[in-house]
C-alpha cells in the first residue's frame, strides 16, 4: 500500500473508533480538545536558562566515532521511541477497545514503563546527597619545582567537575545538617584524569580503612527503625566515637562551625591524606592538599541550619547554582603543604602517613599552586553529578600515594563501588568520566560496552597489531620505587598514631570564644539527643581529656559530674588559620534582602538594587505580594521569604500588618498587642539580629528597627540615604558576621 494510502486507512480507523465509542462509552477516548496552549507542532526549543558565555562542555558526547551525539533533549523533534521510530500515541497504551485490556504487544507501552521501573540506581553508600558543577582549572607553574604534573604548569588551563557531598545523609536529606562535607576534583588533563577526593575538613575519623564500615554503620541511621536520617546525634555515632578515641579529633571538627557550612562556596577543602610529588629530575617531596575558598571559610549558626533543613533541604544546591548563574562564579585557590620525603615521614613531630592529624599552617605555611573557577551548572543530574565515579588511583605522572592506611585502603573501596553503583566495569566510559587525555588501553567487552574496539589483538605482547600499544613513553606514569621495610606482616599502627588527643585539644585552642561556644552547644545538643548514659558519660571522659572547661560545660548542660581527665593533658602551640573569626572576605555572590512595598522610596531601592548587583552581590526584593512594586520585580514575598537565604537585610518600609496577620504575642492579659509592622517582617528581622547579620534601613524601614529597639546596637545600620545604608551593612558584610553580638563567655 502507498504512504499516502496507510495513512489515510489510519486515519479514517481512528475516525471510526471515535464515532463508535465517544460519548457512549463510559472510559471512551475523550473528545475534550487539548489546552489551547498545547503546541501540536514541533517548534523552537525554549532559549538555555542562563546565558552566561560559560565555556564550552568540553566533555566528550560520544560523537567521536561518527555517531550521533549522546547529548538528548526534547527540542521541536517529534516524539520516538527508543529505536527511533515516529510515535502517534504516547498517552494511551494499546488496548482491545477503550474497556479492554492492555495487549502484550504494546512495545511502546514497555519500553516505556520497563525503563521507567529501571531509572534509579543505587544511591552512593555514602556522599549519597550531592551538587556538582563544572569549571576550569589554571595553574600558577609555582609547583614544577616538586612535581612534573602538567596541569599545575602556569597557565595551563585543565577542564574539571567539582561534586560536593554530605556524608551521612540519602540522597533526597537536607544540605545543612551537622555533617562532614565531600570536596572531589576530577581533573580531565592531558596526561590522564586526577580525582582529588577530599573533604571540607583536614582529619578523618579513623587511622586505617578496615574501620570505614564501622563508623558509616555507626553514623548511619539505627538498622531497626532507619532514624534519625542525616544526625550524628544518635546513640550509635556517639558510642563508636567515644569507644574508639581516634575519632575525637574529626568529631570535633564536625561539632565545631565547620559541620555547618554556610555554602559550597566558602567551604575550605582538604586532600587529608600525605602525597608524594615527584618533579621532572624524579625528586620527590611530601604534601598535603588545600583548597581556599575566595569568599573565606564562612558557616551557618546551628538555627540556622535547622531552618534551612525545613524552609529549603536545597539550600547549598540552590546557592551553588544561584550563585553560578548569576556569574558570580566560585572559586578556591589549590594550595600545596610541602614536606621533605625523609625516610620516617614526620614533619615538626607530626606523622605524616596519620590521617588523624594536621600540619598547622603556620608550621608549613600552604603555597599557591593555581585556580579553580566553577563557571557551569551541569544540563542534567543523573548523567553527571549521580554517574560521576572518582577514585583516588586516578592520578597523572608526577602524583603519587604514600602508605597512609587510610588511603591504601581507599585505592582499592573506590574501584569497587562503582561496579555496583554504575553497574559494570565500562563505568569510565560514561560521558561524565571519560578521559580527555587519548584512551588506548586493551580493556574489553563487560556490561555496556560502548566503544567498538578495532583490531584482533588486545594483549601484549603481539605480532598482529603491529605489537600495538606499547607501554612506556618519557610521559608515562612511573611507580616510583620507593623502598617497603622489610618488616613483618602484622595487623597494627605504628606507635606514633596512639596519640588520639593533642591535637584535638590544639583545635580547641585555637577557636576563638564565639567558636567555643559554639562548640560546646554542638556537644550538648548531640549527647542530649543520646539515650544511653553511659554514652555520655564516656564521651565526657574523653573530652577531660581534651580541655576541662569544655567537658564542664558540656557536663553541666547535660546535668552530669565533669570527670577528672585520665591521659596528661597537651601543652599546645594555637594556630590561627583554624579560626573563621577575624579577618575580611570579598562580598561577591552575598545575598542582600530588600524588604520593600509601596510605601518605600522606589528610587532608592532602584539604586541599591544596581549598586548590589555592580558590587557582584544579589540582591533580592521581598515584597507583600509577587509581581511588582512600581517598576521593580518582587522576588520573595513576606510569604515566601525566610532569613536564611540573606546574608544582610535591607528595609526601605515598614509594611502594616496584613488584615489576615496573626499578631507577633499576645499581652498578659491574652489580648492581642498592637502590631504596626507585618509580622513576618519583624520575624525577617528578629532572626537577623539573632543570627548576628548586618541589618540596615533607610526610609521609613528605620521605623522598624526603632520598634524593634535595635536602632544603634552592633551590626545595624540606618541611614538617611539608602546609598549610605548599602555601604554600612556591604562593610559589615566583610566579615560575615556581626560577631560581637554572640554572647562569648568562653576565651
Ligand atoms: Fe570516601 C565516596 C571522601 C575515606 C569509601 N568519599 C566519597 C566521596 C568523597 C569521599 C568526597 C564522594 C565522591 C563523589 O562525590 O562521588 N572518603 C573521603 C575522604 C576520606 C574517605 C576525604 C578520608 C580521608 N572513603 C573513605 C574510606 C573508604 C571510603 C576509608 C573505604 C575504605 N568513599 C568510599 C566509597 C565511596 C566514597 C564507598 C562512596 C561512593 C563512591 O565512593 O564513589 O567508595
Amino acid at each position: 500500500m502507498e504512504a499516502r494510502k496507510v495513512k489515510d486507512a489510519v486515519e479514517a480507523a481512528a475516525a471510526k473508533v471515535a464515532e463508535v465509542f465517544t460519548d457512549k462509552v463510559p472510559g471512551a477516548p475523550s473528545s475534550v480538545p487539548p489546552p489551547v496552549d498545547e503546541p501540536t507542532t514541533p517548534r523552537d526549543p525554549l532559549p538555555p536558562k542562563s546565558e552566561h558565555g560559560t565555556p564550552e562542555n568540553r566533555t566528550p558526547t560520544g560523537a567521536e566515532n561518527g555517531a550521533p551525539p549522546t547529548v538528548n533533549a526534547q527540542h521541536g523533534e517529534y516524539l520516538t521511541t527508543a529505536q527511533g521510530a515516529r510515535l502517534r500515541d504516547t498517552d494511551h497504551s494499546l488496548k482491545a477497545g477503550p474497556r479492554g485490556p492492555t495487549l502484550l504487544q504494546d512495545h511502546h507501552f514497555r519500553e516505556k514503563i520497563t525503563h521507567f521501573d529501571h531509572e534509579r540506581i543505587p544511591e552512593r553508600v555514602v556522599h549519597a546527597r550531592g551538587a556538582g558543577a563544572h569549571g576550569v582549572f589554571t595553574g600558577y607553574g609555582s609547583a614544577t619545582d616538586v612535581t612534573r604534573a602538567g596541569f599545575l604548569r602556569q597557565g595551563k588551563e585543565t577542564p574539571v567537575f567539582v561534586r560536593f557531598s554530605t556524608v551521612l545523609g540519602s540522597r533526597g536529606s537536607a544540605d545543612t545538617v551537622r555533617d562532614t562535607r565531600g570536596f572531589a576534583t576530577k581533573f580531565y588533563t592531558d596526561e590522564g584524569t586526577f580525582d582529588l577526593v577530599g573533604n571540607n575538613i583536614p582529619v578523618f575519623f579513623i587511622q586505617d580503612a578496615i574501620k570505614f564500615p564501622d563508623i558509616i554503620h555507626a553514623g548511619k541511621p539505627h538498622p531497626d527503625r532507619e532514624i534519625p536520617q542525616a544526625q550524628s546525634a544518635h546513640d550509635t555515632f556517639w558510642d563508636f566515637v567515644s569507644l574508639h578515641t581516634e575519632a575525637q579529633h574529626h568529631t570535633m571538627w564536625n561539632m565545631s562551625d565547620r559541620g555547618i557550612p554556610r555554602s559550597y562556596r566558602t567551604m575550605e577543602g582538604f586532600g587529608v591524606h600525605t602525597f608524594r610529588l615527584v618533579n621532572e629530575a624524579g625528586e620527590t617531596t611530601l604534601a598535603k592538599f588545600h583548597w581556599k575558598p575566595k569568599l573565606g571559610v564562612h558557616s551557618l549558626t546551628w538555627e540556622e541550619a535547622q531552618l534551612a533543613s525545613g524552609v529549603d533541604p536545597d539550600f547549598h544546591r540552590r546557592d551553588l547554582y544561584d550563585a553560578i548563574e548569576a556569574g558570580a562564579f566560585p572559586e578556591w585557590e589549590l594550595g600545596l603543604q610541602l614536606f621533605p620525603d625523609t625516610p620516617d615521614e614526620t614533619f615538626a613531630g607530626i606523622d605524616l602517613l596519620d590521617p588523624t592529624k594536621i600540619v598547622p599552617e603556620e608550621l608549613a605555611p600552604v603555597q599557591a599552586v593555581g585556580k579553580l573557577v566553577l563557571n557551569r551548572v551541569p544540563s542534567n543530574f543523573f548523567a553527571e553529578t549521580e554517574q560521576v565515579a572518582f577514585h583516588l588511583g586516578h592520578l597523572p605522572p608526577g602524583i603519587d600515594v604514600t602508605n597512609d592506611p587510610l588511603l591504601q585502603g581507599r585505592l582499592f573501596s573506590y574501584l569497587d563501588t562503582q561496579l555496583t553503583r554504575l553497574a559494570g566495569p565500562n563505568f569510565h566510559q560514561i560521558p561524565i568520566n571519560r578521559p580527555h587525555a587519548p584512551v588506548n588501553d586493551m580493556l574489553r567487552d563487560g556490561f555496556h560496552q560502548q566503544a567498538v574496539h578495532a583490531g584482533v589483538a588486545p594483549y601484549r605482547p603481539n605480532s598482529l597489531d603491529g605489537g600495538n600499544p606499547f607501554p612506556g613513553g618519557d610521559d608515562a606514569f612511573l611507580d616510583l620505587p620507593v623502598t617497603v621495610a622489610e618488616a613483618p606482616k602484622v595487623r597494627a599502627n605504628p606507635v606514633s598514631f596512639d596519640d588520639h588527643y593533642s591535637q584535638v585539644r590544639l583545635f580547641w585552642q585555637s577557636m576563638s570564644p564565639v567558636e567555643k561556644e559554639h562548640i560546646v552547644r554542638a556537644y550538648a545538643f548531640e549527647l542530649g539527643k543520646c539515650y544511653e548514659q553511659a554514652i555520655k558519660e564516656r564521651q565526657l571522659r574523653c573530652l577531660a581529656n581534651i580541655d576541662p572547661v569544655l567537658c564542664a560545660q558540656v557536663a553541666t548542660s547535660l546535668g552530669l559530674p565533669a570527670p577528672e581527665p585520665t591521659v596528661p593533658l597537651a601543652t599546645v602551640e594555637p594556630s590561627p588559620a583554624l579560626s573563621q573569626v577575624g579577618q575580611e572576605w570579598p562580598p561577591d555572590g552575598r545575598v542582600i534582602g530588600i524588604v520593600v512595598d509601596a510605601d518605600a522610596d522606589l528610587s532608592g531601592v532602584a539604586t541599591v538594587r544596581r549598586d548590589v548587583f555592580a558590587a557582584g552581590m544579589v540582591p533580592l526584593l521581598i515584597g507583600p505580594h509577587g509581581g511588582m512594586v512600581g517598576d521593580l520585580p518582587v522576588q520573595r514575598t513576606f510569604a515566601t521569604a525566610r532569613s536564611v537565604e540573606f546574608d544582610a537585610l535591607l528595609l526601605a518600609t515598614a509594611p502594616a500588618p496584613a488584615p489576615d496577620a496573626i499578631p507577633a504575642r499576645d499581652d498578659k492579659a491574652g489580648a492581642p498587642v498592637a502590631v504596626d509592622v507585618d509580622p513576618r517582617v519583624q520575624l525577617l528581622v528578629d532572626e537577623c539580629w539573632r543570627h548576628a547579620k548586618a541589618i540596615g534601613a533607610f526610609g521609613g524601614g528605620s521605623d522598624v528597627l526603632e520598634g524593634a529597639g535595635l536602632t544603634g546596637m552592633p551590626g545595624v545600620v540606618t541611614a538617611d540615604s539608602a546609598t549610605a545604608a548599602l555601604t554600612g551593612v556591604s562593610t559589615l558584610l566583610a566579615s560575615h558576621r556581626v560577631w560581637e553580638r554572640f554572647p562569648a563567655t568562653l576565651s
